[in-house]
């Protein structure tokens, strides 16, 4: 029974060599969420789609509206990929509840 003359070994290795694991930490792959351009999705529903999906102020999204339109895609944003996959969805769903014919891809960074 232990009393106040005895000590407990509370790290007993019983002979084990052990060694700290090394910090493995990889960061995750990113991915573009990319809006391409077409002749009949009007510029206003882009502009909103962008500021609501991707919580751009108006400046930026009108910017990166006027991108798309002018070069043919651009980025909205670089997420890893369940966050950039929902945004493709969400940008995909509103067009199609709306009937435009608005297309939203991602690319691996
Ligand atoms: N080109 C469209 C127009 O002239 C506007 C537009 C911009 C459409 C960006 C799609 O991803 C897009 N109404």
């Amino acid at each position: 029974m232990a009393n106040e003359h005895t000590r407990i070994d509370r790290g007993a290795d019983h002979g084990l060599v052990t060694e700290e694991a090394k910090p493995r930490l990889k960061r995750p792959p990113l991915y573009r969420v990319v809006l391409l351009n077409d002749d009949y999705t009007p510029m206003e529903f882009v502009v909103q789609v962008l500021e609501k999906i991707f919580s751009l102020d108006r400046t930026t999204a009108t910017r990166i509206m006027l991108e798309v339109h002018t070069k043919g895609k651009g980025v909205c944003g670089v997420y890893t990929y369940e966050i950039a996959e929902t945004k493709v969805a969400q940008v995909t769903g509103l067009a199609q509840q709306h009937q435009h014919p608005l297309l939203c891809t991602m690319e691996e960074t």
